[in-house]
């Protein structure tokens, strides 16, 4: 029988997923404005986190949940973690790298993890000691060296350009392609579909990031972050990877500015 807290996280992502798609057909319904530095907010972002806010709720009253537009409601050691849009840019410019991430944490770990990307009909979940499946299909990570590795990279206005700048130059000399979705949900995804073999971004929001994190290690990868504790109230730099990549740990963890 599934876990029923893992089925209403897949029922709201779907019906979030359809709500967000249905704002963006009708022009002028998104609103998009500017709410930082490359960042953006439409008022499909605002929907979508009332939509599960509403259906947490419903599920588990009084349960705290942390959310990227209204932020923290309730109190308690559990807490939902929603993205309702994450790649907000490319969602209010057609492109289908997006998606809707929601976590739960029992306040020691992450424990339930779901990314639904309706446009790339990609929906995938994990349960802490019971793997990690994308579209039904279990992903347990190999150790197959890639020939081209291939990360996903993150960029961050919250720090220098230069740090971004110098790890595509030494990845570049080491041989090692790049990639930038502008949605780190979509590059956790592409971790576990096996487009990228590792994701970095600095200073990331535990949003963007609490779902696809549990879905790596789940499938047998590495992630590295913050303690959980600390990562629930700052950003923290993220390096996710699916197998040993001496080269990649090398130029991914060494500090930068
Ligand atoms: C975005 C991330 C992206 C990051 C942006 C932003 P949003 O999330 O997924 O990877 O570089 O700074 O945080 O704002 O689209 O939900």
């Amino acid at each position: 029988m599934m876990d029923d807290r893992l089925q209403t996280a897949l029922t709201m992502a779907r019906e979030a997923g359809s709500l967000a798609q249905e704002m963006r057909a009708n022009p002028g319904a998104l609103r998009t404005q500017i709410k930082g530095p490359l960042d953006l907010v439409t008022a499909a972002d605002h929907a979508v986190e009332a939509l599960l806010r509403k259906r947490i709720l419903g599920f588990e009253p009084g349960v705290a949940i942390l959310g990227e537009e209204d932020g923290l409601e309730g109190a308690g050691r559990d807490v939902w973690i929603l993205d309702p849009i994450d790649g907000t840019v490319n969602f209010s410019r057609g492109m289908p790298d997006w998606a809707i991430s929601i976590a739960f944490s029992d306040g020691t770990e992450i424990t339930h993890g779901v990314i639904h990307a309706p446009d790339l009909n990609l929906t995938a979940w994990a349960i802490r000691g019971q793997g990690s499946f994308l579209n039904g299909s279990r992903i347990v990570f190999d150790d197959t060296q890639p020939q081209t590795p291939i990360v996903a990279l993150g960029y961050s206005a919250r720090r220098p350009v230069a740090g971004y700048l110098s790890r595509i130059e030494r990845l570049l000399e080491a041989g090692v392609e790049h990639r930038r979705h502008g949605a780190a949900t979509i590059c956790l995804l592409g971790v576990l579909a096996g487009w990228f073999d590792a994701f970095h971004e600095p200073a990331l929001n535990i949003w963007d990031a609490a779902a696809g994190l549990l879905l790596i290690e789940e499938a047998g990868g590495v992630v590295v972050h913050n303690p959980l504790a600390h990562f629930l109230g700052a950003p923290s730099d993220i390096y996710a990877r699916n197998r040993a990549l001496p080269q990649l740990d090398e130029i991914l963890t060494a500090s930068a500015p």
